[in-house]
């Protein structure tokens, strides 16, 4: 277990991870950087404050585990893995190339992924079983579980969540990063999701609705996981923006699979510092 949770430390890795995301897909030139942006805050606090993992020793037995289930946001994961010590900056330089190790969608390629991703609508199930198992060998191991928006939409989430309540897995945490753009326009003209904090509670969650771009916001909802939720699963809502932090990419459905050029990379990158 790792820990830096100095908060002005937290939020100068979070303005790095942000450069870093829009180098790596402007480098590829493909990529998907508006929800990527948007999940900065939930995987730095993740993975710097509150996961217990081994960078050095990635299978580690005893580690917490993290699914990526909106595997499509490969730009941030990689970074946040990278400025932990999973592996070598670079790396980067493949990003996105054959033979390398950091693919488009998250693979178990890349040390420190858990799960291959990309088809939206399955982490959760996969947190489901990891948690069960777990629990079977009385292990005190957590589970979290990115999801999106718009991939919520997805039956199978539901599902998924209904089981997790069904079997009492306190040691799920999933996080939605409610960015509120799916990939063609706004989540709420595609298929509304309201009201989301009640359907949770419906299907026998405790949840916590956050800002999720207040990096000090993330890690009270992170430190209550496991405190307020016995004998239920938990799930974080997270309401943040997608494109944080680049004016001309913040709530754009166009930003959600494209890179900036050159000339998008040097304004994104001078806005951002
Ligand atoms: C099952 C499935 N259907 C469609 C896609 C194509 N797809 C990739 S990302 C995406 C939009 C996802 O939106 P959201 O979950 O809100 O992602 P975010 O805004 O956080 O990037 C879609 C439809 C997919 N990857 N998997």
């Amino acid at each position: 277990m790792q820990n830096c949770c100095d908060i002005n430390a937290l939020k100068q890795k979070a303005l790095l991870v942000r450069q870093e995301i829009l180098e790596l897909t402007n480098m590829a030139g493909s990529g998907h950087p508006g929800g990527s942006l948007s999940a900065v805050e939930i995987l730095v606090a993740l993975y710097d404050c509150q996961l217990r993992h081994d960078p050095k020793n990635p299978r580690w037995p005893g580690r917490d585990m993290v699914i990526i289930s909106k595997g499509h946001v490969s730009p941030v994961v990689y970074s946040v893995l990278a400025n932990a010590g999973y592996f070598s900056k670079d790396e980067y330089k493949k990003y996105r190339k054959l033979g390398g190790i950091l693919q488009g969608h998250v693979t178990t390629k890349t040390p420190g992924v858990e799960f291959n991703t990309g088809s939206l609508g399955h982490g959760l199930a996969v947190a489901n079983g990891l948690a069960i198992g777990a629990k079977l060998l009385k292990k005190d191991q957590k589970m979290y579980c990115l999801m999106g928006d718009g991939e919520i939409q997805e039956g199978s989430v539901w599902e998924a969540a209904m089981s997790a309540a069904q079997f009492k897995l306190d040691n799920v945490c999933a996080i939605v990063d409610y960015n509120k753009v799916q990939e063609n326009g706004m989540v709420n003209d595609i298929m509304n999701l309201e009201p989301l904090k009640a359907k949770w509670e419906s299907f026998g969650w405790v949840v916590a609705e956050i800002d999720g771009n207040k990096i000090e916001e993330v890690l009270k909802a992170y430190q209550d996981f496991g405190k307020i939720n016995a004998g239920k699963p938990y799930v974080i809502i997270a309401n943040t923006i997608k494109g944080k932090g680049v004016s001309f990419m913040e709530l754009k459905s166009a930003w959600h699979g494209k890179a900036p050029n050159n000339e998008q990379l040097a304004a994104a990158l001078k806005e951002l510092s």
